[in-house]
């Protein structure tokens, strides 16, 4: 190719790509418009990470800025997928919280701090959510057994490390919130409706023990009961769908769930096992509310 006809080619391909950009270019800029007295600039300037989950690891950045971060989470994959953030405490590396894994859940839990993610979604299914990150360093995992074997995906090479760095230049201001959901030793504060649609939800965990406000949508006709019987003695298909949610907070901390509400019936719920309770998960002693979503 003689250098003149390079750049011809070249002058084109800009061209072309200006072109094809250019109508999107000139539309307004909507996003974050949609939730009335919300201020555009406030949500737009939260970045967004993206994180898609696989049957069984993440495609995700390896580096993230300290400060409000808004995580957007695809499953890809064929079996529900969450991601959860956790924080190694000062000094633990991934290889100790890993060995500390083999022992089991408890003592590897004993060395990190619960930062919050994206809930469980089925195939398919994505969501998202607002957390303040403090730097360090972190693992993302998926805790979520498969139905087949019962292994957790995490023991599947669902796990990956991530750093935080402080952040360079102004941080991101916390989002404002349409609802709250306060979270507890064990109960989950909550309206018993929300409004179908956009909403922005402020998921607070009074603590002591870390918490989730995971989101389940139950089949039509199903209610909590049908629920709570596939839980004790699973047949058949189960009577619900994973959509996501806020994943494990830390007692004491807020992130904010972005959440497009269908009509239906709910399930919210926190899995997250007690070990103050021999391990039981936090639904079972009472983290567990049906809620409705009318018709706009
Ligand atoms: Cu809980």
């Amino acid at each position: 190719m003689k250098p003149n006809r390079l750049f011809t080619s070249m002058f084109l391909l800009v061209f072309v790509a200006l072109g094809a950009c250019s109508p999107a270019a000139s539309l307004p800029d909507t996003s974050g418009t949609s939730i009335p007295g919300k201020s555009t600039q406030e949500v737009s300037s939260i970045p967004t990470v993206e994180i898609d989950a696989l049957d069984f690891s993440y495609t995700a950045p390896e580096t993230l800025n300290a400060g409000w971060v808004r995580v957007a989470l695809i499953n890809s994959g064929a079996e529900d997928h969450l991601v959860q953030f956790l924080r190694l405490n000062e000094g633990v590396t991934m290889d100790q919280f890993l060995e500390a894994f083999q022992q089991g859940e408890g003592p590897a839990l004993a060395l990190v701090n619960f930062e919050g993610g994206v809930g469980a979604l089925a195939p398919g299914g994505s969501g998202q959510v607002i957390i303040n990150l403090p730097a360090g360093n972190y693992v993302i995992l998926c805790p979520i057994p498969s139905p087949d074997d019962q292994i957790p995906h995490v023991a599947k090479g669902m796990i990956m490390p991530l750093t935080v760095q402080p952040a360079s230049g102004p941080l991101a201001s916390e989002p404002a919130a349409d609802l709250t959901v306060t979270l507890r030793d064990f109960e989950i504060d909550m309206p018993e409706t929300m409004p179908a649609g956009l909403v922005t939800i402020q998921v607070t965990n009074e603590g002591p023990e870390p918490h989730e406000f995971n989101i389940l949508q139950l089949e039509e006709g199903k209610t909590i009961d049908d629920f709570q019987q596939f839980m004790n003695a699973p047949d058949g298909p189960p009577p619900f769908s994973s959509v996501g949610g806020m994943n494990g907070l830390a007692g004491g901390s807020t992130g904010y769930l972005e959440y497009d509400f269908q009509p239906g019936t709910y399930v919210a719920i926190c899995f997250i096992p007690s070990p103050n309770n021999e391990g039981s998960p936090h639904f079972t002693l009472g983290m567990i509310e049906q809620f409705t979503v009318a018709s706009p």
